[in-house]
């Protein structure tokens, strides 16, 4: 009876009301914030450093003895987080290493029972930002490299040093799984989204999706299910998510092509450094005009930025990637008008500009604000007004057959020069 009542008694996953509405509150919100943090932190080399440095289980079951982030104080966190303007944050409950960041009752391998820290950090982040109004989404891995019932095969590829990798008990895996998801969405109140990850390490059948969703969706209906596998959503999934391109994009080798972009509200992922979780040797930051750039486009097709920090093992978030972020806030504190609660424009994102919408309100976002002038070849709108968003000053025009060419304002330092379109 329950599950009929959270709308698995049909044929098809029909999402409950509550769920709805979360979906519109998602669609809102525009920015979030991506936490990458684990015991891998403390090698400084990203969260697939047991994997890519081959090291075996014996010597990662050392790592939780020295992850004791004294300087870590989530409602610093959770302040940060909302000044730069961001309405949630996914943060990394377990990884691909298998390790708890809560005080798990179903498994020792966690924050808790087996680092000298002690203390349940899903639950000092879940209370800081709740008292600041974020809402908290919780991403957890499938793919697991520490426990003996997981079966691994699949792209991860060499499997892990010191597990005889023939051996598991699959059935076993997915009941723990479900006892942690139960866990997680019992233990620290509401929690407004499940952010898979790890499904491509087996087929998509082995993983009981139906179960888990229906699980996740029985316990807290309004909690949005996505899954980060890179294909066109599954049912009972309440969110598309895309890593490191814009919907539709396959730049990276993880993306999607067009056709898989599905109607569920989306979202993009990236990250600030060059890696997920904390790297030493981080060469390859993002400036703010990178970043930004990076959400106004994912606005422009209608998406929500998920934007990664991850923060050093002794618990700070290192100062560039705090001041990205609060360098965000100040330009959404101005801008964020035209990105929250908007749609996505009606044309694609290009390199120059971005489109997004509110009514009969679109919101040009120009990105290489040196241009002198700018030809859009087609919009799916008559314009009747031009102005710059600061200082409401007329942009001169002229539009033919749905072409829009503009006089733009002498050039500023501006990172994303914003244009008023009044559209009939
Ligand atoms: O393997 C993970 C990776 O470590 C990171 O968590 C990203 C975030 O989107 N997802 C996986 C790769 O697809």
């Amino acid at each position: 009876i329950g599950l009929v009542a959270y709308g698995y008694g049909q044929q098809h996953y029909q999402p409950s009301p509550e769920n709805l509405k979360n979906r519109e509150w998602f669609e809102q919100s525009r920015f979030g914030v991506f936490i990458h943090w684990g015991v891998y932190s403390v090698l400084g080399d990203g969260e697939w450093v047991m994997n890519n440095q081959n090291i075996s289980l014996e010597e990662y079951a050392l790592l939780p003895k020295f992850f004791n982030p004294i300087a870590f104080n989530a409602n610093e966190w959770a302040k940060l987080f909302k000044q730069a303007g961001a309405k949630y944050i996914t943060f990394t409950t377990r990884h691909h290493d298998g390790f708890a960041m809560w005080d798990s009752q179903t498994s020792e391998y966690n924050i808790v029972k087996k680092s000298p820290f002690k203390r349940d950090i899903v639950k000092e982040l879940v209370t800081a930002c709740r008292a600041e109004g974020i809402k908290v989404m919780f991403y957890y891995s499938l793919l697991d490299w520490n426990r003996n019932d997981y079966l691994p095969a699949g792209k991860t590829g060499r499997g892990i040093a010191g597990r005889d990798s023939t051996k598991g008990d699959w059935n076993h895996y997915v009941q723990f799984m479900k006892n942690q998801l139960t866990e997680l969405l019992t233990s620290y109140g509401q929690i407004d989204g499940i952010w898979f990850d790890g499904h491509w390490d087996k087929p998509k059948e082995d993983w009981h999706f139906k179960e888990i969703y229906e699980l996740i969706h029985k316990l807290q209906p309004h909690c949005l299910v996505g899954n980060n596998h890179h294909l066109a959503p599954f049912e009972g999934e309440d969110f598309q998510m895309f890593e490191r391109d814009l919907p539709g994009e396959n730049t990276t080798g993880f993306g999607t092509s067009a056709h898989d972009v599905g109607k569920l509200p989306k979202e993009v992922c990236g990250t600030i450094a060059g890696s997920w979780g904390f790297e030493l040797k981080d060469r390859t930051r993002k400036s703010f005009k990178e970043v930004l750039a990076y959400l106004v486009k994912a606005a422009g097709h209608g998406s929500n930025l998920l934007l990664n920090v991850g923060p050093m093992p002794n618990g700070e978030i290192q100062d560039y990637q705090q001041d990205r972020l609060k360098d965000l806030g100040q330009w959404l504190a101005i801008y964020g008008e035209t990105i929250y609660g908007t749609q996505a424009g009606g044309i694609p994102p290009t390199d120059d500009y971005a489109l997004t919408r509110k009514g009969n309100q679109v919101y040009l976002h120009i990105l290489k604000a040196e241009k002198k002038e700018l030809y859009i070849e087609k919009l799916p709108y008559r314009v009747k007004k031009v102005k710059t968003f600061i200082g409401n000053k007329e942009v001169k025009f002229s539009s033919k057959d749905n072409g829009l060419r503009l006089d733009l304002p002498a050039s500023t330092d501006e990172a994303d020069l914003v244009l008023t379109l009044t559209i009939e």
